[in-house]
């Protein structure tokens, strides 16, 4: 263990925010404990970090809190999921592993293989699994959480612009005229980010900031104009936004003329979205319509933010394209101060992107349908030309139909919770229970995915391995080993991948000494490609601390920060030209009815992380969220004759949750909101994904899991309980 300070970066959101830890004894001052007596590390924001500027969130603050509480020890083996976990030993584990990868390839072939990844592997984890299933075993089955997440900012971006990869800085919060906030709950899902636009717009009063959330959010509360959509309208107030720019003659010509292609096709569209149709799918106001495209016509600088309001939609490519065409038409991009800019989710699904890590993708921002993109990387990794299938891989719903099928014989899950955070939560769960043979991978025990393993393997988590994370401003900082809360016998994911591949014949593939070696290998990808980041390395990362992509190979160290994507307005289609997307929109995949009326969302809360896996049990963060809840519009609750505090029974054709009702103004009528992050371990019967629907994007493949139609039923007041039982333990409770 380290005995002085390290900066590191956080293992949370993707704003990235740069930790400066001290070990728990400094020297002279008193140790710091966590609730139950253990030594925790410090955390403080480091200033010299150039995305964060030194300010971290409760989150971050908190981080070290949870890391040695209910960790999962050593691997635990069952032959079906009926039988009690025992204990086994990595010797006996990976045995099991090779063996079962032998048999489904002879008996369903290599396709019957599948891996589901996470945003919260570190890059070398991600690159080292690609090489596993795409490169030597050859089949594209690998995908990740961030397809519930980022895919549909993905497939925008490659969309318009040829290439994945956010073109912004975070400078560019300081630098805009306007801010134009849709789907994105910045204020509780990226603080920092929002710390520092919040900052900047008080202090300059030109400075609009426009939030497009069907809720009033903390993030909607700071806006100059909050335009609260019925969900799934976007496209609608996008094209309605683009009718009056057109109309008002607040367009830049000679950049479409120039910079662009496909505009022609797009003014026939937009022509069908005038004010008051727009105003009326939106239920908004036509003058608060205008003011939003006057605020886009006056400023030079827009800058546009968005989340899971965008991406989590039947129509997300749709969205994210629709939205660039603003900036297409206004040539808002390319310049300080504006852009399109998504905000990534999870820490590091920025460096899933760069190392190929969803179904359809390779290292170095490839296609899988590429013919050149497969052999180039067939050549990096000294394999025979056609080892890499020309087949796009499973998305992770189609592994959970797999499974339901019989396609599906192995499914390897590693840093995700799909036994919470997948759509249609039942149907995913009765799937899970037919898998021949599930692995789960994961730091704490137990989680809800591991009553639906047959065998779980302890990892390392952030602290304990060394690599590196990339954050929403593709700024990649290094995240050192530095405690020692790791069980003795945790192993880190890319490891386990490596010493697997290893057993499978592959030794020469795999003869990693270190993370620095994987990086090494990993960064090669990356040349000549659109997120060029061949010079950076772990040592250098070190030495200099975070760097910014592109950043190939002999760049200068000391300049590393402040770059921006397409400041030579030059794109990387094959003519060079950004283009334009011509969308209709469709709404929601399910919309309300008479037999479920009210449409359903669901989002997070500023303290829990996801499925609380950490932050259920740090003390602060649960006094701050200590229950799930329903909100629900007054209009509505009076309807419904409920009380706040109530319990109801929420349904949809899918399944039901119970949630104690929250009566507010902050949302909009005709929809309710759940949080997300209550799974079966922690509330009774709490889980909003038993509602959701998995209906996809048909580009981006991401489910919408934004929006459901659901029905309220009145129950009886029964407080809602925690489990207590299964809640805090982490030693080998034997799950059936
Ligand atoms: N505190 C906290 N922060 C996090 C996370 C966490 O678990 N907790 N997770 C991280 C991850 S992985 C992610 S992906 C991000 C998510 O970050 P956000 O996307 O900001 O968060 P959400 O709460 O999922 O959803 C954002 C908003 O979308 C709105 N919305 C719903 N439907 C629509 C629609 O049709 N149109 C529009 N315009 N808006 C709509 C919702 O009302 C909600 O307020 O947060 C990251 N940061
Ligand atoms: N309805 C609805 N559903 C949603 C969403 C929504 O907005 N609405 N959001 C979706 C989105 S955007 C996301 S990103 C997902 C998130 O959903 P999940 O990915 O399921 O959520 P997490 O709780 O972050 O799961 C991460 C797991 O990895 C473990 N872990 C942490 N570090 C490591 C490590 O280094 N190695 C290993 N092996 N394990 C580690 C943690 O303990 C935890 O169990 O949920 C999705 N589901
Ligand atoms: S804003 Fe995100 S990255 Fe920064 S401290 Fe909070 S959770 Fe961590
Ligand atoms: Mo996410």
């Amino acid at each position: 263990m380290i005995s002085e300070k390290v900066t590191t970066v956080c293992p949370y959101c993707g704003v990235g925010c740069g930790l400066e830890v001290q070990p728990p004894a400094s020297q002279g001052k008193a140790t710091n404990r966590d609730s139950e007596g253990t030594p925790i590390w410090k955390v403080m924001g480091d200033r010299t970090h150039p995305s964060s500027l030194g300010k971290v969130c409760v989150k971050g603050a908190t981080v070290t809190e949870a890391i040695n509480k209910n960790r999962l020890k050593y691997p635990l083996y069952r032959e079906t999921l009926q039988q009690d976990f025992r204990q086994i030993d990595w010797e006996e584990a990976f045995n099991l592993i090779v063996k079962q990868i032998q048999l489904v390839s002879k008996t369903i072939g290599v396709d019957g293989i599948c891996m589901y990844g996470s945003g919260q592997f570190q890059t070398e984890d991600y690159y080292v699994a690609q090489k596993l299933l795409k490169g030597c075993l050859g089949t594209n089955n690998f995908d990740a959480n961030s397809r519930l997440c980022m895919s549909s900012a993905v497939s925008g971006y490659m969309g318009s612009f040829g290439a994945d990869g956010p073109p912004c800085n975070y400078e560019d919060l300081e630098l805009t005229d306007c801010a134009f906030l849709v789907g994105t709950n910045t204020a509780e899902c990226h603080p920092i980010v929002f710390n520092r636009l919040r900052a900047y717009h008080k202090k300059n009063r030109h400075v609009k900031m426009i939030v497009v959330d069907p809720r009033r959010t903390a993030t909607a509360e700071a806006a100059d104009l909050h335009l609260a959509i019925k969900p799934g309208t976007d496209i609608d107030l996008f094209n309605g936004i683009a009718y009056l720019l057109l109309q008002w003659g607040a367009i830049d010509t000679f950049f479409i003329d120039e910079c662009t292609r496909d505009f022609p096709a797009y003014t026939q569209i937009i022509s069908h979205y005038p004010p008051q149709i727009v105003a009326d799918k939106c239920g908004i106001e036509v003058k608060d319509l205008e003011t939003a495209a006057r605020y886009w016509a006056e400023s030079e600088k827009v800058l546009s933010l968005w989340s899971m309001g965008l991406n989590q939609s039947s129509e997300g490519t749709a969205k994210v394209r629709t939205l660039i065409n603003l900036h297409l038409m206004t040539a808002t991009i390319g310049k300080a101060g504006c852009g399109p800019f998504s905000l990534t989710g999870q820490p590091n699904a920025m460096g899933g992107r760069e190392a190929g890590g969803l179904s359809h993708i390779l290292p170095g921002y490839r296609s899988v349908k590429n013919p050149l993109h497969r052999q180039e990387l067939e050549e990096i990794w000294q394999l025979p030309s056609g080892a890499i299938s020309a087949n796009v891989g499973k998305t992770v719903w189609e592994m959970i139909m797999g499974l339901e099928n019989g396609d599906v014989g192995l499914l390897w899950i590693a840093a995700t919770n799909p036994a919470v955070s997948m759509p249609d939560l039942e149907r995913t769960k009765q799937a899970l229970l037919k898998s021949p043979f599930t692995i789960y991978q994961d730091a704490y025990y137990p989680t809800e995915t591991a009553y639906y393993a047959h065998l779980v393997l302890p990892a390392t988590q952030w602290s304990e391995k060394a690599g590196t994370m990339t954050n929403s401003e593709r700024v990649v900082t290094y995240s050192p080993a530095f405690s020692s809360s790791a069980p003795s016998q945790a192993k880190a994911d890319w490891e386990i991948f490596a010493e697997v591949g290893k057993r499978l014949g592959f030794e020469k593939y795999f003869s990693f000494k270190d993370s620095a070696q994987v990086y090494q290998e990993f960064v090669k990808t990356t040349r000549d490609r659109p997120c060029d980041m061949s010079g950076l390395s772990h040592e250098l990362l070190s030495k200099y601390g975070p760097i910014q992509w592109p950043f190939p190979l002999r760049s200068d160290p000391e300049n590393r920060y402040g770059r921006r994507l397409y400041t030579d307005l030059h794109f990387h289609t094959e003519d060079g030209r950004a283009k334009f997307a011509a969308f209709h929109s469709r709404g929601l995949a399910e919309p309300p009815n008479p037999d479920y009326p009210l449409v359903l969302t669901v989002g997070r809360l500023y303290g829990h992380w996801h499925t609380m896996t950490r932050t259920g049990r740090i003390d602060k963060i649960v006094k701050m969220h200590p229950e799930p809840f329903l909100e629900i519009h007054p209009k509505d609750a009076r309807k419904y004759q409920l009380e706040d505090g109530e319990l109801v029974r929420v349904v949809s054709v899918r399944g039901e949750a119970k949630f104690k009702v929250k009566i507010t103004s902050a949302i909009a009528p005709s929809t309710v909101f759940a949080p997300m992050h209550w799974g079966f371990l922690w509330a009774e019967n709490a889980e909003a994904n038993s509602l959701t629907h998995p209906h996809s994007c048909p580009i981006s493949k991401q489910p919408e899991l934004k929006a459901c139609a659901v029905n309220l039923i009145k129950v009886n007041q029964i407080p809602t309980e925690i489990k207590q039982e299964t809640k805090g333990k982490g030693e080998l409770t034997i799950i059936n």
